[in-house]
C-alpha cells in the first residue's frame, strides 16, 4: 500500500484566511489527500497554524490581546473554518506547541555542531521611541526596488521582492509610526547557507517530480548564490534560543526566526498527531525508521517556494540526519480579487467564514479548484463564480441527478429498474468513460487541477449526452425494457459521479450516496473501470428522491454581494 505524507503550507495565525489562501494551499492539498485515500493509499495529511514572528505579534497588538491568548483564539477560529470547508486534515497543529519547540532547538543545535551556524554581530533597525529593535514587519518604509511606500521589512507587497529591514528607504516603526529609528548593533545566529550551495543544487537535481514553476524559482535562487541567513530575531514570542533547556548565552531575549521554525512544524505537527493517536511519527519522517517508502508531497503558494526548496532543505540536509525530504512540490500562483489584492482592512474580497455564510462549501470548492491559479495568476470575480456554479454544478451535475431520479420515480417507482440489458449506447458510454477516467485520475495524480476538473466536468457532460441519446422518456413507449436499462445506467452514473466528484465536492458526494442509502455498501473506493462501476446497482435496489443539489445564483444576488464585498 502506498504511503503518502501531504503537508499544506501553514496559514499564518493573523486572522481568518481569504479565498486566495484557501485555493493557494489548503484546498488543493485536501483534494489530493481525499483522492489518494479513495485510491487506497495510507495518507497522512498535516497542516497547522504558523504562530510565531511579527505577523502574530502585530495582529495580537492590533486586537488588543496578549499574543498567547490571541493565538489560542485564532487557532480555534481557523480550525473550525477549515473543518467547515471539509479540509480533511489528519491533524491541524500549532507551531507554538511543544514538539515544534523541541525539534527547532534540536535542528539548530545539530546545525551548530556541524559547523553551519555562526554568531555574528550586525546592525539592525532600532526604534528609539519604542525602545526596541524592529525586525521584519515591525519596520515599514519605501521599497528600494519599486518605491512602494508601504513596503514591509521582510517583503514588498507591491513588487513581491523579499527584503531586509535595512534595505528600506525612509524606515519607520509600524508600532508607533515613529521615524526616529537608527541602526544599532545586535548579535544573531546565521545559518551558513553559502557553504551548502552545491549540496542543495545536487539535492534539487534528484527532485525529478518538481513541476516547472517550482524548479524555476529554486534555480533562480541558486543562481544568485545562496546567502547566509539570520535565523534568530530580537523578539519575545517564539521558540527560545536554547539547547537542551539552557538558553544560549547572549541570546536570552531572542527567539528563532519564524521561517526557521515554521517548516519544522510539519514534523512537529506529525508528532502532535502521533501523541493524539497513539501512533509513531518517525515512520513518516525518518528514513531509518521506515519513512524511506513514503511519498512526501508539499503544497504552497509561489512566494513560499524558495523557503521550501532552499531554506528548509538547508536545515534538513545540514543536520546530516536521515530525515525524509519532499518528493513532489505543487506551487500555485495568486488568486486575485477582481485583479487586485484581497484585503481585510480595506474590506476587499471574501474570507473563509463569510463565504460559508453565503453558500455551502462545495460551491466554493468547485469554483476555486476548477479555476485554480496554476499556470498564471487568476482573478476571482463574483460574476464568473456565479456562472461556473450555475453552468457546471446546477445545469450539468445537479440537473442530471434530478432528471434521472425523477423520471425513474415517475415511470418505474423508487427502485432501480430490473428489466433490459445494456446495449450499444451504454457500451459507447463505457468506452468514453474509461478513457476519461484514466485521464482524470492522471491529472489528479499530477495535481493538475484545472485539467482534472475540466475532465470531471466532461464526464458529467458525457452522462447528460448519453441520456439525450438513450432518451428513455421517448423509448419507453415502444420499448420499456430499453428505457429501464437506460434508467438503471443513469442511476449507476449518479453513484459513479458521487465517487469521482468526492475529492472536490465531498458534501455533495455524500448527498448523492444518500440517494441510495446513508451507508453505501459499495463504498467510495476509486473505480477499477467504468463497466464495473455502471453495474454496481442491480435491479430492485431502493432509492430516495434527493432535494435539488445546487441552487442557481441569480444576478440580483451577485449585485448585492458586489456591494457587500467591495468588488470593482
Ligand atoms: N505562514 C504562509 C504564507 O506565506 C506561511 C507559510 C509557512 S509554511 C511552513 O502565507
Ligand atoms: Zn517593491
Amino acid at each position: 500500500m502506498a504511503r503518502i505524507l501531504i503537508t499544506s503550507a501553514l496559514p499564518y495565525i493573523n486572522g481568518i484566511k481569504h479565498l486566495g489562501n484557501l485555493v493557494g494551499s489548503m484546498l488543493p492539498s485536501d483534494v489530493y489527500a481525499r483522492f489518494q485515500r479513495q485510491r487506497g493509499a495510507e495518507v497522512l495529511f498535516i497542516c497547522a497554524t504558523d504562530e510565531h514572528g511579527t505577523p502574530a505579534e502585530l495582529a495580537a497588538r492590533a486586537a488588543g490581546q496578549n499574543v498567547r491568548d490571541y493565538c489560542r483564539e485564532q487557532y480555534e477560529i481557523q480550525k473550525s473554518a477549515g473543518d467547515a470547508f471539509g479540509l480533511s486534515w489528519d491533524h491541524f497543529g500549532r507551531s507554538s506547541n511543544a514538539p515544534n519547540h523541541r525539534l527547532t532547538q534540536h535542528f539548530a543545535h545539530v546545525l551548530e555542531q556541524n559547523g553551519l551556524i555562526e554568531e555574528r554581530a550586525d546592525k539592525q533597525v532600532y526604534s528609539v521611541d519604542d525602545q526596541r529593535f524592529l525586525p521584519d514587519r515591525y519596520v515599514e518604509g519605501t521599497c528600494p526596488h519599486c518605491d512602494y511606500e508601504k513596503a514591509r521589512g521582510d517583503q514588498c507587497d507591491n513588487c513581491g521582492r523579499l527584503l531586509d529591514p535595512t534595505d528600506l528607504k525612509d524606515p519607520y516603526s509600524s508600532i508607533s509610526g515613529s521615524h526616529n529609528v537608527e541602526l544599532r548593533e545586535t548579535k544573531h545566529l546565521y545559518l551558513l547557507q553559502s557553504n551548502m550551495q552545491d549540496r542543495i543544487a545536487g539535492w534539487l537535481e534528484t527532485k525529478t517530480e518538481f513541476p516547472a514553476l517550482t524548479v524555476s524559482i529554486a534555480r533562480k535562487w541558486l543562481k544568485e548564490g545562496l546567502r547566509d541567513r539570520a535565523i534568530t530575531r530580537d523578539l519575545k514570542w517564539g521558540v527560545p534560543v536554547a539547547y537542551q533547556g539552557e538558553a544560549r548565552p547572549g541570546f536570552e531575549n531572542k527567539v528563532f526566526y519564524v521561517w526557521f521554525d515554521a517548516p519544522i512544524e510539519y514534523i512537529g505537527a506529525t508528532e502532535e498527531w502521533a501523541i493524539a493517536n497513539n501512533d509513531n511519527w518517525e515512520r513518516w519522517w525518518r528514513t531509518d525508521k521506515g519513512a524511506d517508502d513514503v511519498k512526501y508531497v508539499q503544497v504552497m503558494g509561489k512566494d513560499n517556494v524558495a523557503f521550501h526548496t532552499v531554506s528548509f532543505p538547508a536545515t534538513i540536509l545540514g543536520s546530516e540526519e536521515p530525515w525524509k525530504t519532499v518528493d513532489a512540490l505543487k506551487s500555485l500562483n495568486w488568486l486575485t480579487w477582481y485583479g487586485g489584492k484581497f484585503s481585510t482592512s480595506e474590506n476587499r474580497g471574501i474570507f473563509m467564514d463569510q463565504a460559508l455564510e453565503l453558500l455551502p462549501p462545495d460551491y466554493w470548492r468547485w469554483a476555486l479548484m476548477a479555476n485554480a491559479p496554476e499556470s498564471d495568476d487568476a482573478s476571482f470575480t463574483l460574476e464568473h463564480f456565479a456562472s461556473v456554479v450555475n453552468k457546471d454544478l446546477a445545469d450539468v451535475l445537479g440537473n442530471f441527478v434530478n432528471r434521472v431520479t425523477r423520471f425513474c420515480n415517475a415511470r418505474f417507482g423508487q427502485a432501480v429498474p430490473d428489466a433490459g440489458e445494456y446495449g450499444a449506447a451504454e457500451k459507447a458510454l463505457i468506452d468514453e468513460l474509461d478513457k476519461r477516467l484514466a485521464v482524470y485520475a492522471n491529472h489528479l495524480e499530477e495535481m493538475e487541477y484545472r485539467k482534472a476538473f475540466a475532465e470531471l466536468r466532461a464526464i458529467w457532460v458525457a452522462g447528460n449526452e448519453y441520456l439525450q441519446i438513450a432518451a428513455p422518456w421517448t423509448v419507453i413507449k415502444e420499448n420499456p425494457e430499453k428505457a429501464a436499462a437506460a434508467v438503471r445506467c443513469g442511476l449507476n452514473l449518479i453513484l459513479l459521479f458521487a465517487v469521482l466528484s468526492r475529492p472536490v465536492i465531498p458534501f455533495t458526494s455524500d448527498k448523492m450516496f444518500a440517494v441510495f442509502g446513508v451507508d453505501p455498501k459499495w463504498g467510495t473506493r476509486w473505480p477499477e473501470s467504468a463497466g464495473a462501476a455502471l453495474t454496481t446497482l442491480k435491479g430492485g435496489e431502493p432509492f430516495t428522491l434527493p432535494d435539488v443539489l445546487f441552487a442557481k445564483i441569480e444576478d440580483e444576488q451577485v449585485e448585492a454581494w458586489r456591494k457587500q464585498f467591495g468588488a470593482e
